[in-house]
């Protein structure tokens, strides 16, 4: 009969713990399916400090318009009041001259001054947080701006493919060594761009406690870096979401590439 108890408890036990685990499980995972994503170029956005506004002009449809990250954070209430969950930035980094979408990368390592800069984009996260709103940051890995300063460094002069326009784009490793609208392509097959490029984003994700990235133009870069750079985020930071852009008109290749 003893025995008997025993037994009993012990599974009560195993029971108890597995409530436990699965509860805390289910309040520290984010469900990312669930997400209400609401997506802000922020350039584009709203202008919470003038005093980094300097060549803005909205009148310019090419030209910065002095949005910015404090502008986001001004905002935080009405996104909320939105019903958004999240929000998707575009990039970040520091961009070569007319680079206010974010594309067109000059340092990948500091915040464009017309942003803000990292304490701002942590401000923004922490903030976000308190809101209970996800914060997703688009990453360019595929291509730096024209005007790259890594082009003219000799020691970087095996960082890009050879310049090539992207004509069949049936393809696919002319999709992925081209230079996509002329953009310097980065060769992520040399281990020191790969390295490079994953150390820059775990620093990004370290630095500000972000939730997320939206990875720009996917399938122009080997699935090979792909599962590198998700594999050492998730080692890290198993509940970071990834959300890869494939620009194609069949929304059946999204799933094969
Ligand atoms: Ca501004
Ligand atoms: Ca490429």
């Amino acid at each position: 009969m003893l025995k008997r108890h025993r037994y009993t408890a012990f599974f009560l036990i195993l029971i108890l713990v597995s409530v436990v685990f699965s509860g805390c499980a289910q309040t520290t995972k984010t469900d990312w399916e669930s997400q209400v994503i609401y997506f802000i170029m922020t350039d584009r956005f709203y202008n919470g400090d003038t005093t980094n506004d300097m060549d803005a002009n909205p009148s310019d449809p090419k030209a910065y318009h002095g949005g910015d990250l404090q502008g986001i954070i001004d905002k935080l209430d009405y996104i909320k009041d939105l019903g958004a969950t999240a929000i998707w930035i575009t990039p970040v980094v520091d961009n070569e001259e007319g680079g206010y979408h974010g594309y067109w990368a000059y340092d990948f390592e500091r915040v464009d001054e017309h942003l803000g800069d990292t304490a701002k984009l942590k401000e923004l996260t922490d903030k976000a947080h308190d809101k209970d709103i996800k914060v997703i940051l688009d990453m360019v890995f595929n291509h730096t701006g024209y005007n790259s300063p890594w082009l003219s460094d000799p020691a970087k002069s095996d960082w890009f493919n050879e310049k090539m326009d992207i004509v069949n784009y049936n393809n696919q490793e002319e999709v992925e060594k081209g230079w996509l609208s002329g953009l310097p392509d980065l060769n992520q097959s040399n281990p020191d761009v790969e390295k490079y490029l994953i150390d820059m984003a775990m620093s990004w994700i370290d630095e500000t406690g972000i939730d997320g990235f939206r990875l720009d133009t996917v399938r122009h870069v080997p699935k090979e870096f792909w599962t590198k750079l998700s594999q050492t985020i998730k080692q890290k930071y198993p509940d970071f979401f990834l959300l890869g852009e494939v620009w194609v008109n069949d929304p059946e290749q999204c799933y094969r590439v």
